[in-house]
């Protein structure tokens, strides 16, 4: 069988400034919140690797550009660094900065590859959550001039951007379940977290759009399916529930313009609702996007709650549901995370029925794997298993695109192994193996693989 893509389709994959760059704390660039956060407790991060040690994009850029072509991206998503390019927030612009990221997009646009930019991955600069970092609605004007900045200096070449990626992570890791700095669990100041974030969102759409710049823009959701584990009531509210506040809470906002009526009696009735300013909502309205970006890993798999909770307790998510393990689930041992591959189909589905099909792109989708020396064959790690997991997600998204979803492309996380937050290099992600000793890349099997199906805008089953 044979799997065919739409023409014009975008093959590629995504990374991110803080996971590829380095230099951390050099070249202008100044601390973000994972340079405070490791500095003050190392024993959090995988063997104690903090930022400083990423896969050096910052002098390897043209090496990795020239793989990316090899690989045959016709496409690829990095972000660009707030704290590297207005090293205190606010003010100044870091020419030296400026120079490295014209050098990478004119170097992708030279090789034919079409940079899609994000504005802001997971790196809040350490002097603006000094200042209260996304709780406080100043840092809302200041992530939207940054986000003009960069509009106005790198607008005439990348056409596609998005304001955040994955919006809700920094939210859940900071504020609720203890994997982001500043490590604080209290779900009012979360709502708050967020809400400010699709105001900032929404301050930078509305800065796109009064500016006329030639492209179109967007945002990168983590959009992670709910499923029941029955058609019990009690197991339906439950998945509605996690729904709301993990997908839709996001989702509606930038495609609809506006929050789910549920969500927000949800978090009035226990009390939980951030403080709102009555231009708010003609704000949101203007953030809705041109192009989604989709992330997925797995499913969210629920059920109702057998137990009361302890009121005494901070009030958490699992308040409202509880957590589902479906027997016979196929699993990525080394991250935890199911492997679905129907949910992104799913996940397509429900844009093309409930939000009038927008155009939309995987923007992330990939397995991490420890110690994948082991399956070095004659010096090339074979990853059949991740050629698997590719080839599993792109039948059902194939699925999905013939029955009219309005879906672009599919970018893998990522290019080359890098470094992930607090796992350090525990699990590798990429197309090419990076010794970490000598900086060597090394493309993997996947890696063929993916520039073959690029190459031919498809793959046959038996590939
Ligand atoms: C996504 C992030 C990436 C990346 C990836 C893999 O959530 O956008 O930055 O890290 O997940 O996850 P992890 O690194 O946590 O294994």
């Amino acid at each position: 069988m044979k799997y065919a893509f739409p023409e014009h389709f975008w093959w590629g994959s995504a990374s991110s400034a803080l996971q590829t760059e380095g230099q951390s704390q050099q070249g202008g660039k100044s601390a973000t919140t994972w340079d405070h956060w490791y500095a003050s407790q190392p024993y959090r991060f995988h063997q104690q690797v903090g930022p400083q040690d990423t896969s050096t994009f910052y002098q390897n850029w043209r090496q990795d550009i020239a793989l990316l072509k090899q690989l045959n991206h016709n496409s690829f998503r990095t972000s660009l660094s707030w704290s590297r390019l207005i090293p205190d927030g606010v003010g100044e612009v870091n020419p030296e900065a400026v120079t490295f990221y014209n050098n990478v997009i004119d170097e992708l646009l030279a090789q034919g590859i079409v940079p899609f930019i994000t504005l802001f991955h997971f790196d809040m600069p350490m002097v603006m959550q000094e200042k209260g970092g996304w709780e406080n609605r100043e840092v809302v004007e200041a992530f939207s001039r940054y986000a003009q900045i960069c509009f106005d200096l790198f607008g005439d070449r990348v056409l596609h951007w998005f304001t955040f990626n994955e919006p809700i992570v920094p939210v859940e890791g900071g504020y609720l379940y203890d994997f982001h700095y500043p490590n604080v669990v209290d779900f009012k100041r979360a709502a708050t977290v967020a809400y400010h974030t699709v105001l900032a969102h929404a301050s930078a759409v509305r800065a796109y759009r009064a500016g006329h710049y030639l492209g179109e823009i967007g945002i990168v959701l983590n959009l992670t399916p709910s499923y029941p584990r029955s058609n019990n009531p009690a197991d339906l509210t439950a998945a509605h529930h996690a729904d709301l506040l993990f997908n839709r809470s996001f989702l509606d906002p930038v495609l609809v313009g506006e929050y789910p009526a549920d969500l927000v009696a949800l978090l009035k009735e226990y009390d939980q609702l951030p403080a709102c300013l009555p231009e708010d909502s003609a704000l949101i309205a203007d953030g809705k996007i041109d192009l989604l970006g989709i992330n997925y890993y797995q499913p969210r798999r629920v059920k109702c709650r057998d137990s009361a909770v302890n009121p005494a307790s901070p009030f958490m998510p699992e308040w409202l549901f509880d957590y589902y393990e479906m027997p016979g689930r196929k699993m990525n041992p080394y991250r935890g995370w199911e492997i679905y591959e129907p949910g992104i189909y799913d996940i397509l589905t429900n844009l093309r029925v409930n939000y009038g099909n927008p155009r939309c792109f995987i923007s992330e989708n990939g397995m991490g794997v420890e110690n994948e020396q082991r399956f070095i064959e004659n010096g090339q790690i074979n990853d059949q298993y991740r050629i698997e997991f590719v080839s599993g997600h792109l039948k059902w998204l194939h699925k999905g695109i013939q029955e009219g979803c309005h879906c672009l492309g599919y970018h893998m996380w990522t290019f080359i192994d890098n470094w992930s937050w607090c796992n350090g290099y525990k699990n590798r992600y990429g197309f090419v193996q990076l010794d970490l000793a000598t900086q060597t890349r090394t493309i993997k099997r996947s890696g063929e693989w993916f520039a073959a199906t690029a190459a031919q805008n498809g793959f046959n089953e038996e590939q």
